[in-house]
């Protein structure tokens, strides 16, 4: 009989390994615990499973490195991380495994908005509480994550258009190009909605080119060189949804020949130190910050949701923006 237990036991952990290993982008336990159960985490312990997009920028490095210090912040609480490389299949591979081990609360940063609601099930069913960071769901059943813990995407874009009304007024004439961020993610949805919205007065505004940079620098990059190509002399401002992308715009624009900041007036989102660095030295104009520290947060809600407290619905995180002019004071307290 006890052999038969063992072989139970070890095949149990076999099989979650292999879950583990076979879920597509990159899975790491990142926790202070020395050993821990076939379960996954050590029986003192409580477990967060994050879910994240991937790497594809500076702000997601920053958001990562946020939330991989919240076993150091409690060491009560152990860490799963998995990568899902921008792919929502990925993070779906993911979120079936932090259930096969039984994590105690699971978090989500989703790629896109929709096509979470299968596996969201599959949590409640396994009554493990699910968290939404960052970007947002839409379900067909509120039921299936308990809150959400980010920023408003809409009211970035609305100050990044009020932004260019400051600078050029609302009777200008400005023909405006837009990096979008990843298509069908609420941060890329949200930041155009609020855009549009803010400038649909201003009957002189066109943006004559929009298009996809995937919030990388080397599609930004890229996107913004086939902009100039066709257009380069029409263009007056340059709306990128992240910062990582415009900084690959400034490459494209000063390859072109013209100068980033003067001859085209540059806002994005984030606030990472980079684009802090470009906008000191004249080269962009306005930054609407996004931020990714977001660890302590998600470390303080998931002890209320495993302590049983209520919590917020929507709990948002606290932001700023930035123009030229408070660049060099700023940069030094840049964290990321
Ligand atoms: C926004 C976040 C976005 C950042 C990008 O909250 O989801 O994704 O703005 C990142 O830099 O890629």
């Amino acid at each position: 009989m006890k052999f038969k237990k063992m072989f139970a036991l070890m095949a149990s952990t076999v099989l979650c390994v292999g879950m583990l290993a076979g879920c597509g982008g990159s899975t790491t336990a990142t926790s202070s615990a020395a050993g821990s159960t076939a379960s996954g985490s050590s029986s003192a312990k409580k477990v967060i499973g994050f879910a994240q997009v991937g790497a594809e920028s500076g702000w997601r490095t920053a958001e990562t490195d946020s939330i991989k210090t919240i076993p150091t912040l409690d060491p009560n609480i152990d860490l799963k991380f998995s990568d899902g490389q921008q792919k929502q299949e990925n993070q779906i591979k993911a979120i079936r495994s932090f259930i096969a081990q039984k994590v105690d609360i699971i978090a989500l940063d989703p790629v896109v908005e929709t096509g979470w609601d299968t596996v969201l099930k599959e949590a409640k069913d396994a009554k493990i509480p699910v968290v939404i960071v960052d970007r947002k769901v839409t379900v067909s059943d509120e039921s299936l994550y308990k809150c959400f813990l980010g920023s408003d995407m809409v009211e970035e874009g609305k100050k990044a258009a009020q932004v260019i009304i400051d600078k050029f007024g609302k009777d200008a004439q400005l023909n405006i190009a837009e990096l979008q961020g990843t298509v069908g993610s609420t941060a890329m949805v949200g930041r155009q909605q609020g855009f549009n919205d803010t400038i649909k007065d201003c009957k002189n505004y066109k943006i004559i080119k929009s298009q996809t940079g995937d919030f990388t620098r080397a599609k930004g990059k890229e996107v913004m060189e086939a902009f100039l190509k066709s257009d380069g002399d029409k263009i007056n401002v340059l709306w990128a949804h992240n910062d990582d992308m415009a900084v690959g715009a400034v490459q494209a624009i000063e390859e072109y020949g013209k100068k980033p900041g003067q001859d085209i007036f540059i806002v994005s989102v984030d606030g990472i130190k980079d684009m802090f660095e470009l906008m000191a030295a004249g080269k962009s104009n306005a930054i609407i910050e996004c931020n990714p520290l977001l660890g302590p947060q998600l470390l303080e809600v998931s002890k209320n949701i495993l302590d049983g407290k209520e919590v917020e619905r929507s709990i948002k995180s606290k932001e700023s923006q930035f123009l030229q002019k408070d660049a060099a004071t700023e940069l030094p307290n840049r964290k990321y």
